[in-house]
Formats: structure tokens, C-alpha cells, sequence
């Protein structure tokens, strides 16, 4: 927002200055799908009546309906995660070669250090593999600049275009001034079929058409003042892109630096220049290699980091290490160790898991953190949707071994439905656990078509899961309320030992959207022999006091009552 009427200077971080950025280029159309650290992007165009931003039910789908406005003649974008883009590469790979209407933007923002994400992969290799430009701004007010540009990329050279930042970037506040004002170039709805119609026939022609935007890319690559260099001291010089180049400048700011806004195509003969006024050459960047392997390819003499430094986030300090060319020396950092929330509906949901020594197939979401102890109830997990196919795989591999699927409602929508799909059409046999929690809680409870509203707030139809569940196929479909802990175990277990597919949909509400509360519990210190069975459910708000003696939290205390059904003693009461 403007802080400033006269100067409109304003403070964002780079996922707003890229909504700002989106909205001052007459983006009309916005679609994604959750993902730290790209969630706040779409969030910020939401607020926007004059656009329409949208939650998709995932990231193929949400580049899939961004890229049908691009075809209709808006501008248009698609925001994801790193790992989300991965969804989405179906048609990424196609429309390079299809080619835009409208400008399109595919925003991606890495996570390295993997703050949370289940891998730190540098999707800047995307580009040159999908064979569209790359945009890196190295700062949010970039960032919004950048996007204004990127667009008229898309349109000139007819391809969408990558504009990747990273969780430093969109996470970064800067102030600066904004020019806030909105054009909304738009082109009529494109009915050329041998553009959109990619048959082997049109394809082909398409694809040798894209090698010459590709080339016509190059040339622009060379000049645009995306890529900059500042000759300074010639004594050393960086080649870098991204929140790198800050990092660089902080360290060292005599150097003279090379900072590539554009880094595919590759702008060879600028580095070529670039490089015969230095003395001695860094090339700084996170994660991959990728920069350097450009060089090495031109054979431009340079001095890069070493391996161990392509795993984790780089910092000013460790700009300073590459240069000294010492291998990364940090510790693992030390964090908070993660865990579910005081009154979270998994939890007892994972502590029945537990007791039942199930092996447990999950997914991605809050419910991970079942797999951390003393829970210790999951024992998959590796991307969006794999749960009930992993599910399946454990159990018709290990007959006998009593194998459950734990998915949330937000990725049971993603990509868990075709997973039931297949193990119905399949023959599977077992429980496959939806828990519901009424949100997409781990990014920070956003809408799920489970939840009947949408992005920007309005009512739409409800998605029933067991409905769904039941369309697909599925012998049993029950709902139970995982705060009544007995329930829920005694129909796991009568699931569990049935020669079918069922599901049970685990329904109570996280508590981010409901926050309502109970009277808070306590534990009688006369009864309480401190069996440890309570301690099982690593709930926060039971805790040891100074003298070793177990009480519950009244401020933490959501009154679940789950604890009060795990003792045996009846030591724990309403207070
Ligand atoms: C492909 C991909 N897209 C997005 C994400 C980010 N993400 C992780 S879990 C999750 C959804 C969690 O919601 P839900 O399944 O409802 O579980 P909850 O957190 O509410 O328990 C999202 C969006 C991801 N890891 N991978």
C-alpha cells in the first residue's frame, strides 16, 4: 500500500512487490496453489477487485487456467513453490513451445536451506530445460520493476516466461518508491489452432519457431538492462544473480559486479566483456552450479565455490568463505523443534496410529509432524498426492502388514483423488485416513474447494469428500470426530481388519480457524503417578514444573480433552 500520497513510497516484501508488480502490468488473471514461500503472492492479488485472483486445486491446474486467460488476451500469472512447479511441468514444457497471447508469467520462488520444503531443488535449470527466459530480481523493489518487464519479454518473443525468487526475496521488506499506476494492454481471444493444437504436425513447426525466438531471446539477453555491470575496482569482480547480489555488495562494495537479471538465455558475449576488464573472476550463486557451468562451457577463467556449498542458503558471511574458497564450515541450525498445535485434531488421530502400530503411507501437510516422536506415527513422505499410491505399493508388497494412508483434506484435493482412483480401479484393500481439518493449515490455513470459499472471499459450492470418496469407488466411507479418541480407534480397527477399501474422513476443525476453547484441564498432582502416558500425545501444554511434577498450561489448554481420555488414572479434570 502507498504510504506516501506524493511520493508513494511503500514497504513490501518481495511476494507483494511482485502481486504490486503483477497489478500495475494489467494482470487480469492470477491463479496458484499454496506453497511457502510463494502463498503471500497470490494472497496480495487477491486483494484486487479489479482482477481475478484464484486458488486452483493445484499447481498444473492453476498454470493450466492462468495460461487460458494468456490464450483469451489477458495478461495473466501463475505463482507456485519450487516443488509446485514440478505439478505444473506438463504443460510448462508445451506452451514454450505453443507461445503466449497475452504476456504470461510463471513465478516461482525457491526455497534453499529448505525452510520448509521437502527439498532445495534450483529450479533456474527449468529454464533452459523448457527453453523460456529466466528473470531474477535480487531485491523486492526489483521484483516489482522486473515484472513489468517480464510481461513485455512474454509479448515480444511470444513464450511465457520464468520469473524466479527465492525465500529471502519474497520474504524481504524493502521501502521504496512505487509508481502506481496500471495499464491493461489486451489482445483479442487467439483462435489460431496450429498455435494452441499441439499435434505432432503443429508442434513440429512450433518447436523450430522457438528455437529462433530462443536465439532471438539471446540477443536481447546481451543487451537489456536487466544485466548489469558495475566496473569499479578491477582488482576482483563477481558474476550474480539473485539475493546474491546483495550479499556480494554488502561484502564487497568496491568490487565491480556483473548482476544478471536475466540469466537464460545466457548474455555470453556481456560476460565475455565483462570478465576481460577483471583481474581475478568470483562467480557467486546458490544451490546449483548453474552460472558456472555457462563459463566453464565458454572456457572464461574463474574462481567458484566449492561443493559443499551447493547444499543450503548462502549469507553475506558465507560470500566471504566462498572467496577464501573454504568449504562450508556452519553447523546445522538450530531450531525450535516442530510440533502440533495445542488443540490440533491430529493429534490424537496419530497417538491411535501409534497404539495400533500401524505402518503408516503419509503426505505433505500439519499431519507430518506425526512422524517426529514420541509420536512417531508416519512413515512416508516425500511429495503432494503420494500417500494412498505409497499405500498401496507397502501393502500389496508385504501382504499380511496392516498398512493406513494419512493425507490431509488440501492434498487429498491436489493430487490424493487420482490416487484413490487408481487403488479402487486397483483392488486395494485397507484404510486410507482423510484428515480434515476444514483448511490448508500448514501454509497458513488458506481455502480449499473443501471449504465452499474461495480466494477472494466469495461463497462457492462445497466440495463433500465423502462424496467424492464414494463416487471413486470406495466400499466404506465413515466420518468421525478424532477428538473422541475411543471412536475413532474402535473404528480403525474394525476398518483395518475388513477385506476392503475404506475411508475415514478424521473431521474437526484446526485450530487456526477455530479458535474456540473449552475450560482448560488439569492434572491432579494426588492421582497423577506420572506414567508418561499423556506425554505420549506431545501436546504443548503439558508440561514438567520445577520439581519434576507434570501440569497442564492453562493458557496453552484448549480444553480438547484428549489427554483427560489417554489416562488411565483419571489424574487429569476439567479445572
Ligand atoms: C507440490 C507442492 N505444492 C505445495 C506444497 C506446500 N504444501 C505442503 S502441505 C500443503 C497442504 C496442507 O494442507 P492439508 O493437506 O489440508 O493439511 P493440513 O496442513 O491442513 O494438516 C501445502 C500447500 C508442497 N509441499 N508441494
Amino acid at each position: 500500500m502507498p504510504t506516501s500520497a506524493q511520493k508513494n513510497i511503500v514497504l513490501l516484501s518481495g511476494n507483494e512487490a511482485v502481486a504490486w508488480g503483477a497489478w500495475a502490468a494489467g494482470v487480469c488473471f492470477a491463479s496458484g496453489y499454496p506453497g511457502t514461500p510463494s502463498t503471500e503472492i497470490l494472497e496480495a492479488l487477491s486483494s484486487f477487485d479489479c482482477l481475478e485472483a484464484q486458488w486452483a486445486v493445484n499447481e498444473k491446474v492453476a498454470y493450466e487456467a492462468a495460461f487460458g486467460a494468456c490464450i483469451g488476451g489477458k495478461r495473466a500469472l501463475t505463482a507456485c513453490k519450487h516443488v509446485g512447479l514440478n505439478v505444473a511441468m506438463d504443460p510448462l514444457m508445451t506452451t514454450a513451445y505453443s507461445g503466449v497471447n497475452a504476456g504470461f508469467l510463471v513465478v516461482v520462488a525457491d526455497d534453499p536451506g529448505m525452510f520448509s520444503s521437502q527439498n532445495e531443488q534450483d529450479s533456474r535449470r527449468i529454464a533452459p530445460f523448457a527453453k523460456i527466459p529466466l528473470i531474477e530480481p535480487s531485491s523486492p523493489s526489483e521484483a516489482y520493476r522486473f515484472i513489468g518487464e517480464a510481461y513485455q519479454i512474454s509479448e515480444k518473443f511470444d513464450i511465457p516466461v520464468l520469473f524466479r525468487i527465492t525465500t529471502r526475496i519474497s520474504h524481504t521488506k524493502e521501502s521504496f518508491e512505487m509508481d502506481a499506476s496500471r495499464q491493461v494492454p489486451i489482445r483479442p481471444l487467439d483462435r489460431n489452432i496450429s498455435k494452441y493444437v499441439m499435434v505432432p504436425g503443429h508442434a513440429r513447426a512450433r518447436h523450430v519457431d522457438l528455437e529462433k525466438r530462443l536465439m532471438r531471446l539471446q540477443e536481447y539477453s546481451e543487451n537489456t538492462p536487466l544485466n548489469r555491470a558495475e566496473i569499479k575496482d578491477r582488482k576482483i569482480g563477481f558474476i550474480t544473480s539473485g539475493i546474491c547480489a546483495l550479499y556480494t555488495k554488502e561484502v564487497y562494495p568496491d568490487a565491480s559486479l556483473l548482476t544478471l537479471g536475466m540469466s537464460f538465455p545466457f548474455p555470453i558475449n556481456k560476460i565475455k566483456a565483462f570478465a576481460k576488464k577483471i583481474n581475478k573472476l568470483y562467480v557467486i550463486e546458490e544451490l546449483e552450479p548453474f552460472l558456472e557451468e555457462q563459463l566453464k562451457q565458454e572456457g572464461i577463467k574463474f574462481i567458484g565455490k566449492k561443493s559443499s556449498w551447493r547444499c543450503g542458503e548462502l549469507s553475506p558471511h558465507a560470500v566471504r568463505q566462498i572467496v577464501d574458497q573454504k568449504e562450508r564450515d556452519e553447523q546445522p541450525m538450530k531450531s525450535r523443534r516442530p510440533l502440533l498445535c495445542p488443540g490440533c485434531p491430529h493429534r490424537p488421530a496419530f497417538y491411535a496410529l501409534k497404539k495400533l502400530r500401524y505402518y503408516v503411507a503419509g503426505d505433505i501437510g500439519c499431519y507430518t509432524l506425526g512422524a517426529l516422536e514420541p509420536l512417531a506415527a508416519l512413515h512416508t513422505q516425500i511429495c503432494m498426492g503420494a500417500s494412498i499410491p505409497f499405500f498401496e505399493g507397502i501393502g500389496k508388497s508385504n501382504p499380511g502388514q496392516k498398512v493406513v494412508a494419512v493425507i490431509g483434506d488440501s492434498t487429498f484435493i491436489h493430487t490424493g483423488i487420482s490416487g484413490l482412483i487408481s487403488a479402487v480401479y486397483n483392488n486395494t484393500k485397507g484404510v486410507v485416513v482423510i484428515m480434515d481439518n476444514a483448511t490448508t493449515a500448514m501454509t497458513g490455513a488458506q481455502e480449499n474447494p473443501s471449504t465452499g470459499v474461495t480466494l477472494q472471499g466469495k461463497k462457492t459450492k462445497q466440495l463433500v469428500l465423502e462424496d467424492i470418496c464414494k463416487a471413486a469407488g470406495v466400499d466404506w466411507v465413515d466420518v468421525v470426530d478424532p477428538y473422541d479418541l475411543k471412536a475413532f480407534e474402535k473404528l480403525l480397527k474394525i476398518r483395518v481388519e475388513e477385506d476392503k477399501l475404506s475411508v475415514i474422513i478424521a473431521r474437526h476443525p484446526c485450530k487456526i480457524i477455530d479458535p474456540s476453547r473449552k475450560p482448560s484441564l488439569k492434572i491432579d498432582q494426588k492421582l497423577c503417578k506420572d506414567c508418561g502416558l499423556c506425554l505420549k500425545l506431545d501436546c504443548p501444554a503439558i508440561i514438567r514444573d520445577q520439581k519434576d511434577s507434570l501440569y497442564i498450561d492453562k493458557l496453552l489448554c484448549t480444553g480438547c480433552g484428549v489427554c483427560l481420555q489417554v489416562c488411565n488414572l483419571n489424574a487429569i479434570s476439567e479445572r
